[in-house]
């Protein structure tokens, strides 16, 4: 099976999570784009969808599935989401497509986080995907000094501003072997304003899309 495959199946598989009449929080990326078409697919009816980005809310409305606003709601069963790594505990790196601040105040609205993935994403530990780290752009030199301090390279993306106006880097050489407490670390420098690991608001579920089918992980 080819990746997009994978990541359709994991896509649909997704839907088992999706009750009639629910609000979903729905992520970003190209895995959640086949959750989001499985969707509109099935024809189940939601009353609506929490997005984290203005790419998966113009994919939504445009296949005619209502989308609310993050204030509207005070809580969400599930939050449906693809990552950049995840490992066997559940902790993910997030944030290849610069959405990472979003995803985290909507998984944060979600009892359950539902990773869907295929198998590429899945490793011992996190790290070896350059970690994405939004910063306030003033504090970035900052940030990436003391980055370098930790033996870690931190590099600006280019030409990308994200939806709340700020600046990712891209963290380079890092083994994230307690991401709990690297994320509460981390999110405490200055002028960060989320780093792109998952780890308290880690998955529940991972739908894992592998050769021989969708494997569960919880
Ligand atoms: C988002 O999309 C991100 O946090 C992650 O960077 C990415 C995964 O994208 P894809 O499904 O395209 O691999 O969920």
């Amino acid at each position: 099976m080819t990746q997009d495959e994978l990541k359709a199946l994991v896509g649909q598989a997704a839907m088992a999570y999706v009750q009639e009449g629910a609000i979903v929080g729905v992520g970003t990326g190209s895995t959640v784009d086949k959750f989001i078409d499985a969707l509109a697919a099935s024809g189940r009816k939601i009353a609506g969808a929490v997005s984290s980005s203005v790419r998966s809310t113009e994919r939504m409305k445009a296949l005619g599935i209502p989308v609310l606003e993050a204030a509207e709601v005070k809580g969400l069963k599930v939050y449906i989401d693809g990552a950049d790594e995840i490992d066997h505990q559940g902790h993910m790196v997030k944030g290849g497509g610069a959405a990472l601040t979003r995803e985290k105040i909507v998984a944060d609205l979600a009892e359950t986080f539902v990773c869907i993935a295929d198998e590429s994403k899945l490793v011992p530990t996190l790290g070896k995907f350059p970690l994405p780290v939004e910063v306030i752009p003033m504090a970035a030199a900052q940030i990436a000094r003391r980055f370098a301090a930790m033996g870690a390279e931190a590099q600006l993306r280019a030409g990308v501003v994200t939806d709340n106006g700020c600046h990712i880097l891209d963290v380079r050489g890092l083994s994230i072997t307690d991401p709990a407490a690297f994320e509460a670390d981390v999110n405490q420098w200055p002028g960060v304003v989320t780093v792109g690991v998952f780890a308290r608001n880690k998955a529940g579920v991972c739908l894992l899309g592998t050769a021989e089918g969708v494997k569960t992980l919880t």
